[in-house]
């Protein structure tokens, strides 16, 4: 009887090696970590009979054929955040082959293919945009994103040629929502809320919508001792009052999360005021309709504080993607799966963004959330417990064993 959390407890350690030198897991899209990951994710697919290939949008896909026509698919995202943890994203391919090789090892065939999709971008943090594989097979890929740069000025293009693939193919990827049969995403819940609730296994009701915008304020430098204040046009206090006014209009609201994570600002020397300040402007919420008020509200805001401050100001929503409700069926038949593996069947929304919100414009989604020690993700702490893993393939490889497509 193999320990499938023991397993994927130690595939997880040796991929988590696959990454930038630094404190946790940095792992981009289209650099050599990437690289190394996937020939460990082909060893994965290899070992539960999976046949692995790369497509154009540099997703690697293990496909295994069933006894009838259609495609259930499974996965997540290889790449991680700078110094983040070993779980996010990675866990949900790790578990994905499991539960296929689990099924294949009690003989159970399907009545459909099964594909485990490991997706190159996810996070979003090399480039400003994200979610390029799935939106790719969900027909939704915009090829004018791959003119954008990351901060070494490459663009998206370049790098995924550097990478051998050829982004002229990506719109031909997009599957049939005919065959579709559905997408089960297992992923670390990166909250407190099952650890609360005492419980490994949850399933998700829906996940939070997304925007992202590129600003960037323009101004005068100068010396810092000899440019009188009144006389200054500098770009790091109008950067300075949005951040802050962002921070509290979050506040206000409930459901809102305002997150500036990223600033960049030129001179940047102790003595010379800044005439240059670029920050990345984060909004989410569950409610898209709040989301996008959020947006437009901040943007105006943006223009006044450049005016109040004599700045020039650039301002673009380079991402967007709008809140995802998961399939009741495919809900219920999880919960059944998770109440079989021995769980409560616990039900909670998703505050993170994930690949299953791009795939949920192919087919119905569903996702399967483990315990997430101390709620904390992101960072080199993050943690899933080897025996909360066993049981999410326990659930899963259930889940598949029991699916039929409505
Ligand atoms: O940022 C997120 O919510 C996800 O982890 N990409
Ligand atoms: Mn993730
Ligand atoms: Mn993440
Ligand atoms: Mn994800």
């Amino acid at each position: 009887m193999t320990d499938w959390g023991a397993l994927a407890a130690e595939r997880l350690g040796r991929i988590a090696a696959c990454s930038e030198p630094g404190p946790g897991v940095t792992r981009l899209p289209f650099t050599p970590e990437h690289r190394a990951a996937l020939a460990e994710i082909r060893g994965w697919m290899e070992a539960a009979g999976l046949t692995p290939t790369l497509d154009a949008a540099g997703t690697l896909i293990g496909r295994r054929e069933g006894d009838g026509p259609g495609t259930f698919y499974m996965g997540s995202h290889q790449d991680s955040v700078r110094h983040g943890g070993a779980y996010d994203g990675i866990m949900g391919v790790a578990l994905a082959c499991l539960a296929v090789q689990n099924l294949a090892e009690t003989g159970r065939t399907l009545p459909f293919a099964v594909e485990v999709l490991a997706f190159a971008d996810e996070e979003g943090v090399r480039f400003p945009t994200a979610l390029i594989g799935p939106r790719a097979l969900a027909g939704r890929f915009d090829p004018d994103v791959l003119t954008l740069e990351d901060r070494a000025g490459t663009t998206l293009w370049t790098a995924m040629e550097c990478f051998d693939l050829d982004p002229d193919g990506i719109g031909a990827l997009a599957r049939d929502p005919e065959q579709a049969v559905g997408y089960l995403e297992a992923h670390i819940e990166q909250g407190p809320v099952l650890e609360q609730s005492g419980e490994a296994l949850g399933v998700v009701t829906a996940i939070c919508g997304i925007e992202r915008h590129a600003v960037a304020f323009y101004g005068e430098t100068g010396h810092a001792g000899t440019l009188p204040m009144k006389s200054r046009a500098d770009a790091l206090v109008g950067a300075a009052d949005l951040i802050s006014l962002a921070h509290h209009l979050g506040r206000e609201e409930a459901d809102l999360r305002v997150t500036v994570g990223q600033l960049d600002i030129a001179p940047n020397v102790v003595n010379a005021v800044p005439n240059e300040a670029r920050l990345t402007l984060e909004i989410r919420s569950p409610d898209d309709a709040q989301r996008e008020a959020a947006g437009q509200l901040l943007t105006r805001k943006a223009h006044e504080i450049a005016a109040r401050w004599g700045l020039s100001l650039d301002m673009r929503k380079t991402y967007r993607q709008t809140a995802q409700p998961c399939d009741p069926d495919m809900r219920s038949g999880l919960t059944d799966a998770v109440m079989a593996a021995g769980g409560a069947g616990v039900e909670l929304a998703s505050g993170a963004t994930h690949d299953a919100s791009a795939m949920a414009d192919l087919c119905p989604i569903a996702m399967l959330f483990l315990r997430c020690r101390g709620g904390v993700s992101h960072v080199p702490d993050e943690f899933a417990s080897p025996a909360d893993m066993g049981l999410a393939v326990e659930a899963m490889a259930h889940f598949l064993a029991n699916h039929r497509p409505t």
